[in-house]
C-alpha cells in the first residue's frame, strides 16, 4: 500500500476532527453491529462491510457542500451514512423491513435518498460509473455548479464501461470525481494479480483527465485533496481521479472464506494503519480531546447503533401488496 507520509499536524479544526473521528467510528460500529444481525440470521441476501475503508468517505465528505451527489457500488452502506441518511432508515433496510429506506425491497446493495443527493447502491461492477458521469451531465446541463462523487473499486477499474466513460466525461467536461477506492482486492483476487499498473489513476492521462492517488487510511489527506478535485470540477475544468488506497478488514461480504490473503496482512494493517486510531491519536496528543472526550462519543454512537438495530428488528415486514408499488416513478 502506498502510503504518503501522514501530516503531523492537522490541517482542520479540533472540532472538525472530532466530527472526523465520530463520523468514521458510526460507520466501523454501524457495520459491526450489521455483521451481527446477519450472523443471527435478522438479515439476508448479500451484505458488504465497509469496515477499515472509513477515512475514504468521510474525508471527502468534508469536502461537499448542498447539491453535490453520490452514488456507489454494493459497499455502500458507510457512504449512506457518512451523508446524512438515518441509521434507522439504513438498519431497517438491510433487515427487510417496512421502515427501511427502499420499504424493505431493495436490501443492501438498493437504497437511495433524493434528499440527500444518494443515488445507490449498484449491484454490477462498473455500472454505477457511467450512471455517475450522466448525473454530472444532468448538472452541466442545468448550469449548477453541483460536482458528483461516483466511487468504485479496483476491480470495477478493469471493466470497459469504466473508460467509455472517461472519455464522454472528459469530452464534455463533465463535473465528476471519479473516487476509485483501491482495497487492494476484488473479492478475493489481488490487484497484482489482476491489474496491470500499480496506479490506477495514471489511466486517466489517456483520455487528459487529471488525477492522483491519496494515502485512504489518513482523513486528513482524503480531505486536502477532495478538496483539490472538487475545486477542480467546481470551476468547470472537467473530471477528476482520486485514487485512494485503502484495505478492507473484512471479507468480500458475509460469505467469502478469505483463503487469499493471510490474517497477519490484515492484523498488521488494522495495528499500523487504522484510519480511527491515526485520528484518535491526533486528538489526544494534540490535547484536543481528553479520553473522557472520546468515550463519550464512543458512547452517543453505540446508543446510536443499538437504536437502529432495535428499529430494525422491531419494524414490520412490508405487506405482500408492497410487491406492486414503488416500480415505476409517477413523472
Ligand atoms: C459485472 C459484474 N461482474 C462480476 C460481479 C461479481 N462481483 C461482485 S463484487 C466483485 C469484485 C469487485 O471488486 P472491486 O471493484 O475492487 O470492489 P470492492 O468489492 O473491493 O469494494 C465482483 C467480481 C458483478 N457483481 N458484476
Ligand atoms: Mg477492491
Amino acid at each position: 500500500m502506498a502510503t504518503p507520509k501522514k501530516p503531523k499536524k492537522p490541517n482542520v479544526s479540533a472540532d472538525e476532527l472530532k466530527g472526523f473521528y465520530r463520523d468514521m467510528l458510526l460507520i466501523r460500529r454501524f457495520e459491526e453491529k450489521a455483521g451481527q444481525l446477519y450472523g443471527m440470521g435478522l438479515i439476508g441476501g448479500f451484505c458488504h462491510l465497509y469496515i477499515g475503508q472509513e477515512a475514504v468517505v468521510v474525508g471527502l465528505e468534508s469536502a461537499t457542500k448542498e447539491g453535490d451527489k453520490r452514488i456507489t457500488t454494493y459497499r455502500d452502506h458507510g457512504h449512506m451514512l457518512a451523508c446524512g441518511m438515518d441509521p434507522n432508515g439504513v438498519m431497517a433496510e438491510l433487515t427487510g423491513r417496512e421502515g427501511g429506506y427502499s420499504k424493505g425491497k431493495g436490501g443492501s446493495m438498493h437504497m437511495f435518498s433524493r434528499d440527500k443527493h444518494f443515488y445507490g447502491g449498484h449491484g454490477i461492477v462498473g455500472a454505477n460509473v457511467p450512471l455517475g458521469a450522466g448525473l454530472a451531465f444532468a448538472d452541466k446541463y442545468k448550469g449548477n455548479d453541483n460536482v458528483t462523487f461516483t466511487y468504485f473499486g479496483d476491480g470495477a477499474a478493469n471493466q470497459g464501461q469504466v473508460y467509455e466513460t472517461f472519455n464522454m466525461a472528459a469530452l464534455w467536461s463533465l463535473p465528476v470525481i471519479f473516487v476509485i477506492e483501491n482495497n487492494q482486492y476484488a473479492m478475493g483476487t489481488s490487484q497484482k494479480r489482476s491489474t496491470s499498473s500499480p496506479d490506477i489513476y495514471t489511466r486517466g492521462a489517456a483520455f487528459g483527465i487529471p488525477g492522483e492517488a491519496v494515502d485512504g487510511m489518513d482523513v486528513l489527506a482524503v480531505k486536502e485533496a477532495g478538496e483539490k478535485a472538487v475545486a477542480h470540477c467546481r470551476s468547470g475544468k472537467g473530471p477528476y481521479i482520486l485514487e485512494v488506497k485503502t484495505y478492507r478488514y473484512r471479507g468480500h461480504s458475509m460469505s467469502d472464506p478469505a483463503k487469499y490473503r493471510t490474517r497477519d496482512e490484515v492484523q498488521k494493517v488494522r495495528d499500523e494503519m487504522d484510519a480511527i486510531e491515526h485520528v484518535r491519536e491526533l486528538l489526544l496528543q494534540g490535547k484536543h480531546a481528553t479520553e473522557d472526550d472520546l468515550k463519550a462519543i464512543d458512547k452517543e454512537i453505540k446508543s446510536i447503533v443499538n437504536e437502529s438495530a432495535e428499529f430494525a428488528k422491531t419494524s414490520p415486514e412490508p405487506e405482500v401488496s408492497e410487491l406492486w408499488t414503488d416500480i415505476y416513478v409517477e413523472a
